[in-house]
């Protein structure tokens, strides 16, 4: 038996178990229950608590799952736990045995695994997949995506499809090439390779499959054989369309100037495809459908790689959303990729007038930062949003209840520079220099409600530090995230009012979930602060220095009647 593709394609309707990233594949985050509401979410208070123990207290944005009476929680340094569902009481534990050397780029993290058949897969930080027996954590298989000495490492939870685990790449700083590979579930066997930078060749069944794009189309000389693009935040799958979502990340290195991105020309010379990109993807073959790319001729460190939903707009008409890093939310068209809108969803933007209807951006030729090829460093820029995004990796949720989206976001600039940089294997290939700042003196966290047919921010609930946790919607009205303060909040979907909190005794950068057991309603969230805000935030980080960490899940429920 097992779990098998009709479960995780009915996985956002079934209440007793979470098998997927995104409590459905389409990433949408909301659940149909509604026994915890608006009405009664202020009663409610912790089931249980479980550690994760030892001293690797970091960052812990990882997703539970939930199945068969069981949770599966992955925490920092690449570990796996799966929990007794009513007790809380440890079943079994798995602990990755990472070598010297790993190289990710922003903190330890891990955001959750994927269950199918008898197994649970989860990726870890030097660049492998594993496959572990549900029952009993014992290695079914263990496979290396890339070599973590050259930069690569992995963080994003698996995405299964018809049987093959899916899987992304992290390494973007270090001049590697984003890539998307499908395996054998039951082997571990590579079924498809796709390389998302044009040039590179992908693979299906040991043999060369199709070029990515055009060689040299948009990049110069030889830059594209170490053009970044890391795929590191995983993907979506519309079932309706059949197709994978992947975004891709930065073009490295960072100084656009080395790109030949710097200075605007015709066709699409500098664009860097597909850098900074969202990729439609063929699950049987791996050959790319459609792309959009969110940055062309991309300077700022805006990744493309935020989460596409699937999702219905108020007409019906089928849609994906996405809140870019670079400060816009965007609609596409489901069946083709091709630009529905963009709005922006934070303030101050600098880098663009807006999106023309192409939905290429206006750019601020002004707010690129300059060419150092003159001097040792170019001229320096106060842009907004900062590299870390108007929005980073946390996921957004849609509500079917309200039909917006909620969208964790951060208000905040950096000062950035351009600097010389050639390419070395393993060494940082940034050529650029930043410093992040906050803008407003209230706050930096904002969670927007959004609605997508117009790109109006109906409400917005501010936070003193930056957002770095998911959202989740329910049936009930509500609305549940974290903040890196601690307080884990539920929200009124139409109005923004605080209902509830709760205080996790360290910050929130996980990804909440709720699930039926014995008729009862739970929500969980795990606690544990870190990321890239404490390592890169510049002045945000000093500001926030005094948060702690730790690595706790927390359940909670009603009282009983
Ligand atoms: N990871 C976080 C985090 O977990 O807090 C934040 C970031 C990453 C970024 O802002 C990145 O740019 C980023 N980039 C890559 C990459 O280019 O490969 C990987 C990761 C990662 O795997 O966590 C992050």
């Amino acid at each position: 038996a097992g779990v098998t593709e009709q479960d995780l394609l009915n996985d956002a309707s079934t209440h007793g178990d979470i098998l997927t990233n995104g409590m459905g594949r389409d990433l949408q985050r909301f659940s149909s229950m509604d026994t915890l509401n608006k009405d009664n979410v202020s009663n409610l208070v912790p089931a249980w608590a479980f550690s994760f123990g030892g001293e690797k207290q970091r960052g812990q944005e990882t997703q539970p799952l939930v199945h068969d009476g069981v949770m599966y929680v992955t925490g920092s340094y690449s570990r796996l736990y799966a929990i007794d569902l009513k007790s809380g009481k440890e079943l079994w534990q798995y602990d990755a045995r990472l070598p010297e050397g790993i190289l990710p780029c922003c903190d330890v993290i891990n955001r959750g695994g994927a269950i199918y058949g008898d197994n649970i897969y989860f990726g870890t930080l030097d660049a492998r997949i594993v496959a572990l027996d549900l029952k009993t954590g014992d290695v079914k298989w263990n496979k290396k995506i890339a070599n973590y000495k050259e930069g690569y490492s992995y963080t994003a939870a698996p995405l299964i499809v018809d049987g093959l685990v899916i899987t992304g790449n992290s390494g973007g700083e270090f001049g590697i090439v984003g890539e998307v590979q499908a395996r054998n579930a039951e082997t571990g066997d590579l079924v498809w390779t796709r390389p998302v930078i044009e040039g590179h060749m992908g693979t299906l069944n040991g043999e060369e499959s199709t070029m990515t794009g055009t060689l040299n189309a948009s990049w110069p000389g030889d830059m594209w054989k170490t053009g970044g693009g890391a795929t590191w935040l995983g993907g979506s799958y519309d079932a309706d369309t059949n197709t994978l979502v992947f975004g891709t990340g930065n073009p490295a290195p960072w100084n656009s100037h080395l790109r030949d991105a710097g200075t605007p020309t015709d066709g699409n010379t500098g664009d860097n495809l597909y850098a900074a990109s969202r990729l439609g993807i063929d699950p049987a073959t791996g050959e790319i459908k459609w792309h959009f790319q969110t940055t062309p001729r991309e300077g700022w460190d805006f990744d493309g790689v935020n989460e596409v939903v699937a999702y219905n707009d108020r007409d019906g008409n089928k849609r994906f959303a996405t809140a870019d890093r670079n400060g816009f939310f965007y609609v596409l068209n489901r069946e083709d990729g091709k630009f529905v809108s963009a709005t922006p969803f934070v303030s101050d933007i600098s880098w663009a007038e807006g999106i023309d209807e192409n939905g290429r951006p206006i750019f601020v030729e002004d707010n690129r930062p300059g060419n150092p090829l003159e001097a040792d460093k170019g001229e320096m820029v106060f842009a907004v949003p900062s590299f870390l995004g108007g929005k980073n990796w946390m996921p957004m949720a849609f509500s079917q209840r309200t039909g917006n989206f909620y969208v964790p976001s951060n208000e905040w600039g950096m000062d950035i520079w351009n600097e010389p940089i050639s390419y070395k294997k393993g060494a940082a290939y940034l050529g650029a220099g930043f410093t992040i700042k906050p803008i407003f003196e209230s706050h930096i966290g904002s969670l927007k409600a959004i609605d997508p047919d117009s790109g109006t921010v109906k409400w917005e609930y501010q936070n003193d530090a930056p957002l770095w946790g998911g959202v989740m919607t329910t049936a009930g009205g509500l609305v549940f995230f974290g903040t890196p303060e601690g307080e884990f909040i539920a929200l009124d979907d139409e109005t923004g009012e605080k209902l509830w909190s709760f205080q996790t005794g360290s910050g929130i950068v996980g990804q909440p979930v709720t699930y039926e057991l014995d008729g009862e309603q739970f929500v969980t969230v795990v606690s544990g602060w870190g990321g890239a805000v404490p390592l890169w935030g510049g002045e945000v980080a000093k500001k926030v220095n005094y948060l702690n960490q730790g690595g706790t899940v927390w359940t909670f429920k009603l009282p009983k009647q």
